[in-house]
């Protein structure tokens, strides 16, 4: 006979699905972009976390799109073939020879390794890089930096064809160039942006190892527009690392993404969080 078993738990899970569902009306057939950072990436444990997030969101009829980085993963294969590297304003100074191990650890390793995650969740995943269809074409960003590549044509209908087939698309921040013969490494948050923007994406999610933009006193500010964003460029308060995230974030918003949100991916079910509750994580920024 079945007795009474339920304890609190089992209560708070029910109303914790219940609780979502305005959440989970408001994102039906949105498209969200998510950048899965190599400092968010950690253990095993955590990509299965991450891989089941993403596997959730397609399974309640949201489109998401991973686009990955990797840079410790390819810090560490650079240490192993002995080639040294180096990075001006947050991007890596890439040669001949520093491009084809990028090429290598991103859309071998790295994508392979999150695709197998996300299979082994239960989900349908797919891994190409900007190469593949014509995906992201790039010029050179600088010549100090070598092969590092800005994103100057997108065409995102593999990704539409992808998601619209119940896939997930997982991309390598790779890409060709206009005259299909060099190959650009483009920063991860570049390309999530670039992304985000030809698809008009509904979220941006930049899951990183930081827990959002600071205000002067190392407080998380929740919420930001773009106006704000330029000031506390200007006067300093937003630095170092945190400068290419939110011009990413500001360059999306201008192409159409309707928010943008920062947040530290380390987070149990970060993106979960932000998507399906009212208390969110991280900041949001949005004009
Ligand atoms: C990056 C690409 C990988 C990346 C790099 O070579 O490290 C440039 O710096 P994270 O893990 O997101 O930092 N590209 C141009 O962006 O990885």
């Amino acid at each position: 006979m079945r007795t009474q078993d339920m304890n609190r738990d089992w209560i708070a899970t029910a109303r914790t699905l219940s609780e979502a569902l305005p959440y989970l009306q408001r994102y039906s057939g949105a498209v969200v972009v998510v950048k899965f950072g190599g400092n968010a990436m950690g253990d095993a444990d955590a990509m299965a976390e991450f891989a089941r997030d993403i596997v959730l969101m397609k399974q309640v009829g949201m489109n998401p799109v991973v686009v990955h980085g990797g840079g410790p993963m390819i810090n560490e294969m650079l240490d192993r073939l002995g080639i040294k590297s180096t990075f001006i304003r947050g991007k890596r100074v890439t040669d001949q020879a520093t491009v084809e191990v990028v090429e290598m650890v991103l859309t071998g390793l790295v994508n392979k390794r999150i695709v197998q995650a996300i299979m082994d969740e239960g989900g349908r995943a797919v891994g190409l890089s900007g190469k593949d269809d014509d995906l992201m074409v790039a010029e050179a960003d600088d010549p100090e930096l070598g092969f590092v590549g800005r994103p100057v044509e997108m065409n995102v209908q593999v990704l539409r064809d992808l998601y619209g087939a119940g896939i997930i698309p997982v991309v390598a921040p790779v890409a060709t160039g206009m005259d299909f013969l060099e190959t650009f490494n483009v920063n991860g948050d570049t390309a999530a942006g670039a992304i985000a923007g030809a698809l008009k994406a509904d979220r941006l999610l930049l899951l990183t190892d930081v827990p959002g933009v600071k205000d002067a006193d190392g407080k998380v500010l929740t919420q930001l527009n773009p106006d704000q964003i330029r000031a506390m460029i200007a006067d300093g308060t937003i630095a170092g690392g945190m400068i290419p995230k939110v011009e990413t974030a500001l360059k999306a918003i201008e192409d159409g993404v309707r928010a943008v949100v920062i947040l530290d991916g380390r987070l149990p079910n970060a993106s979960l969080l932000e998507l399906f509750t009212e208390h969110g994580a991280g900041s949001i920024i949005r004009s």
